[in-house]
Formats: C-alpha cells, structure tokens, sequence
C-alpha cells in the first residue's frame, strides 16, 4: 500500500500528480477529517509559508517526514521534529536567482513608479491628464542588505550591475569582496537609500525592522521585502508610511498573509506582491521535483536530498 501523505498547500499539476502516484495524498483536510485519517499519515508536503501548524503535527503520531517546497523553515516547530526524530527537507538553491530577481522587480517598480504610469496609459489618461510624478534614478542609489545568506549575494550581485554601492548586515562579517559590512542593522539604515531584508524568519529575526530602523532609513528610503513579514514591524511600517517618515515599501510578504494592512493597500507608496518571490514556472517545477526526490528518499530508506533534520 502506497504511503499516505497530507498536502498542506497545493503543488503545481506536474508534481501533485507524481504525488498521487507513489502515494495516498489526502489534501486540505478539515479538523474532523485530520482525525480519521490522523493514524495512517507518514508524511507532510507543505509550502515555506504555509509550514505546519503545531497542532496537526500533534495530531499525527506516525508522523516521519516535513517535506517543505520553500527554504523557510520558520513554520515549521524544529525542535518538536527534532525531539520526536522527524524529517525536514526544504529546496534550497533553486529559488535563490527568482527570489533576488522579485527584490530588484520590487525596487525598479518602486523608484521608477511603474505601476501609476503602467495604470495612466491603461486608464487612456494619457494626453487628457497629467503625468504621474517623476520616478527616482536607481544607479548611485545606496543598498543595505539585511541577512547575506544566498538570496541576499544574489540580490548584491544585480544591484552590482545596476551601479549600486552594497553594504549589509549578518550575524557575522562574511567578508565578502566588495560588499561593506556593518555589524548593526540601524547604521545600515542609516547609510542606505534600500533596505532589502533577505534574512530567514523565525522568533530571532522577528521585528528586526522597528520603527528605529525605518526612522533611520528615513523619508527618502525605501525597505524592500522578500523574506518573512514577522521580519519587519509591519504596524510601524504602516504609521513611517502614513505620516512620511518613510518613502516607500516593496513587499512580496507580510506578517499575517493573506492579511495586508489597508495602511499598505491603499498608499501611493508601495507596491505588493502576494508572496510570489519564487512563482516561476521553471524554479517552482524545481523545487517541487526536490519535494517529490526527497519523499522518495524517504520511502526508499535512502538518504534525504536537501535535508533539514
Ligand atoms: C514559497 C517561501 O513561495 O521558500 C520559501 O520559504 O516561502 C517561498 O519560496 C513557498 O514556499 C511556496 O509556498
């Protein structure tokens, strides 16, 4: 009999149907259907976001293996898995150039104000209104990294090309060629006219990006956001954006997604992504065959690809 697994967000048809042929995948279960199949379940595919709420990892006592299609492991009790010996995988390495490409789309998008001017030539208000404001240069234009992990290399890497200066802030000093660090995230700011926060979430990280910073990055600044929302303080985000105490956000995520703030939805001064970093046809394919790769290990006895735990 084919293993039964929980599908916890949905995988592109490719990979869901490799899926239902080497398992039994019950998706979406409600409460009272997670209780009659709870016994049989073995295994748990899910998405870095979506992760897996403690309480269905409770609810499974044969529970052996977390294969999560996303980096993040931030939703996922790492701890509890380590305590009761379950697998963790995640995809690491075949998202990293998307995600670093959405910083640099949500950057040009914001500096340059593409969506207004993308709106006045859908709306035929070219020619009868006046255009919308002048954008901002992006070369010259000072970048902070927040977390140089390898989507943040990436990122430094096409803000390189575009004549950016990089700087950032890690744990450490990775010391790296050409990229300045600084060991506090406010002096960052401070120097930066972006913010790219690229750092992994999680109870460390969460609210790294307080007021103080955003104060810091200051009423020309912009933060751009590609990682975890829990990252930034989304609420005093909302009030540096209300009162101009901060230019501008780029967001792909935010704390409590689907959620957004009206503060973010309706200014002038942000453009939103909802959480599509790595939504390309070509990485999600791949990160979803690493999925697939590292259930099958499993199964197998074999050792895992990308493993976690
Ligand atoms: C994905 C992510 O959008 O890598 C992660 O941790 O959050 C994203 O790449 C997600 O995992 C798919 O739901």
């Amino acid at each position: 009999m084919n293993p039964a697994i929980l599908l916890l967000e949905p995988m592109m048809p490719e990979i869901e149907k490799q899926l239902d042929a080497a398992y039994t995948v019950y998706r979406a279960a409600t409460p009272e259907q997670l209780e009659k199949i709870a016994g049989s379940i073995r295994g748990i595919a899910s998405g870095g976001g979506t992760g897996v709420p403690r309480a269905v990892m409770d609810s499974l006592p044969h529970l052996e293996i977390i294969a999560i299609n996303g980096i993040g492991t931030d939703a996922v009790d790492l701890n509890e898995a380590r305590r009761r010996g379950i697998h963790v995988t995640t995809t690491p390495g075949v998202l990293t150039d998307d995600v670093a490409d959405m910083a640099m789309g949500l950057l040009l998008s914001l500096l340059r104000g593409l969506p207004a001017a993308d709106r006045y030539v859908r709306d035929g208000a070219w020619g009868s209104t006046p255009p919308p404001p002048l954008g901002h240069r992006v070369s010259g234009r000072r970048l902070g990294i927040l977390g140089m992990g390898h989507v943040g290399q990436a990122v430094a890497t096409r803000a390189r090309a575009f004549g950016m200066p990089v700087s950032y802030t890690d744990r450490r000093d990775k010391g790296l060629p050409g990229y300045a660090f600084v060991p506090d995230l406010p002096t960052l700011a401070h120097h930066s006219d972006v913010l790219v926060v690229a750092a992994s979430g999680g109870a460390e990280s969460r609210h790294l990006v307080n007021r103080q910073v955003l104060d810091a990055l200051g009423p020309d600044g912009v933060l751009i956001n590609v990682a975890r929302g829990s990252v930034v303080d989304e609420a005093a985000l909302v009030a540096a954006l209300a009162d101009g105490t901060l230019g501008g956000a780029g967001l792909d995520v935010f704390e409590h997604e689907p959620d957004v703030p009206d503060g973010l939805r309706t200014s002038p001064h942000t453009v939103l992504q909802s959480h599509r970093a790595s939504a390309t046809v070509e990485t999600r394919l791949a990160m979803g065959n690493l999925v697939v790769g590292n259930l099958a290990a499993h199964f197998a006895g074999q050792p895992l690809l990308t493993p976690v735990l």
